[in-house]
């Protein structure tokens, strides 16, 4: 078998990179080199390099060695497998030039993000990469990382202190800085970023961090497309089609969004030449992407594995979840967006297609993980916006129910869930006596106003007592 690399790219039996890559550099160093990021924003990039070669990609990990290890040796080559039904194309990636495993070349990354040709340092780190207290907004100096880095700043192995010091050697040598550009799936994902780097610098280097405030861009961004994480059928997959073999494939969807706030530092990259939009406000993008989107996933995902189900596909199949979702969009969700209705219908009318293609083997227990991180942005803010206004909030509830007996970690049928969530150990203890009260009164997850609404607490008792006596498939049918 061959293995994929630029060696053997000529024997390729697909579409290859369609420029020279020896001609690329690198104009973007990015954190958090996972699956979603070689799906999405390498191969915005991937398109654009025809045109401009001067954006090739350095991506880092920060915390595992695997896709270093698997990518190196494929020169960052790999094997894009695009999903609709029946029929799959491949298309091999090449803007992803090196991969840095972060924890054992520090200085490698750090030299190469203060390097002048790097002129953005972009983000795909997950929720809980930011070291955030959701509550406050602010840096969570109690978050033993960010604390351990702080302690020592010149040798950070968090984003934000990789981000503070690469900046700080850029002053210091007085170049430019880079635009920092947030591709995570957290509201107001650009000002979340910048607090996090702005809280960082001010607490090591007060200068700096005026320096930061002055002269760094954070814009905003909205990105979308669904990336279940890669599985040895699709290896194997990789493989058949193009006749190389490729250690790290990704598989995705048709469908790909970004949305990108027009605010950089110095000239802003093309990548609307590969799709990406450019606006002046994110927001009510990002808004509906984060409650619709990813609000009914994270609900279908509990649920779903409540009912039994493995993946979001089989579970948006069953009619009674399908319907459930659907009022929840409608009586719950849209009521709170500011974009306007027609687009909302289509992104719904959209969405549903893209949960139903059975060729994206979605699971339901990667969208529950991390519930504590990804539910204040996806559920909580929906609910809050619903108490304020007097609309109603039932279906929401019955997510966060799903969720509560989801994270306490035992299912409907008394069986161990393997619940994955930096958090895991609270939610565990809070599900001993009155898990509900005891969720509600968690700190950094509620706000007080949701926290202490007594229509809400009544409403999520209830739904959790409901889908103890009748289960998942009932009570998702009772709300439909
Ligand atoms: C999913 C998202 O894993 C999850 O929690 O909800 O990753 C989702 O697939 C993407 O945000 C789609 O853009």
């Amino acid at each position: 078998m061959t293995h994929l690399s630029l060696a053997s790219l000529g024997l390729a039996k697909v579409r290859g990179p369609a420029y020279d890559r020896a001609g690329v550099t690198a104009g973007i160093v990015h954190l958090g080199i996972g699956a979603f990021h070689r799906a999405h924003q390498a191969v915005v990039v991937d398109d654009l390099l025809t045109v401009d070669p001067k954006w090739g990609i350095v991506g880092a990990s920060l915390r595992r060695a695997d896709t270093s290890e698997a990518l190196t040796p494929q020169d960052g080559l790999y094997t894009l497998l695009v999903r609709a039904g029946a029929s799959t194309t491949p298309r091999i990636i090449g803007s992803v030039l090196r991969i840095i495993d972060a924890p054992r070349h520090k200085e490698g990354l750090l030299s190469r993000m203060a390097d002048p040709a790097t002129r953005i340092v972009s983000l795909t780190i997950t929720e809980k990469g930011y070291g955030y207290n959701v509550a406050s907004g602010r840096l969570d100096g109690t978050n033993a990382d960010i604390a351990a880095d702080l302690r020592a700043p010149r040798l950070p192995k968090t984003a934000p202190g990789l981000i503070v010091e690469a900046l700080r050697r850029r002053r210091d040598a007085g170049a430019a800085p880079f635009t920092v550009l947030c591709c995570d799936n957290l509201p107001h994902n650009g000002a979340v970023t910048a607090q996090v780097v702005s809280d960082f610098a001010e607490a090591t280097d007060p200068a700096l961090g005026r320096w930061i405030a002055t002269n760094v861009a954070f814009p905003a961004t909205m990105v979308d497309r669904i990336v279940p994480a890669t599985a040895d059928a699709d290896r194997a997959e990789a493989f058949a089609l193009t006749g190389l073999e490729d250690a790290w494939p990704v598989a995705t969807e048709p469908f790909l969004q970004w949305v990108i706030e027009d605010r950089f530092v110095g000239t802003r990259p093309p990548f609307d030449l590969g799709g990406a939009e450019y606006v002046s406000d994110v927001a009510p993008y990002e808004m509906m992407k984060l409650r619709m989107l990813n609000g009914s996933h994270s609900m279908m995902a509990y649920l779903g594995y409540l009912a039994g189900y493995e993946f979001i596909s089989q579970v948006i199949a069953d009619s009674d979840f399908c319907g459930f979702v659907e009022a929840a969009w409608r009586e719950e969700i849209a009521p709170t967006l500011v974009m306007p209705a027609s687009a909302v219908s289509d992104y719904a009318t959209a969405l549903l297609k893209r949960f139903s293609n059975p060729a994206l083997k979605h699971r339901a227990t990667q969208i529950a993980m991390d519930g504590s991180q990804k539910l204040p942005q996806r559920l909580f803010g929906t609910i809050a916006d619903n108490l304020a206004k007097s609309r109603p909030f039932e279906r929401l509830a019955l997510g966060v129910a799903a969720w509560i007996i989801y994270a306490a970690g035992t299912d409907l049928k008394g069986r161990p869930i393997a619940v994955q969530d930096p958090r895991a150990d609270d939610l565990k203890r809070a599900g001993e006596g009155d898990a509900v009260a005891n969720f509600l009164a968690l700190p950094q997850l509620f706000s007080a106003e949701v926290a202490q609404s007594g229509p809400f607490r009544e409403a999520v008792a209830r739904q959790y007592r409901v889908l103890r006596e009748v289960g998942a498939i009932e009570a998702a049918r009772r709300l439909a």
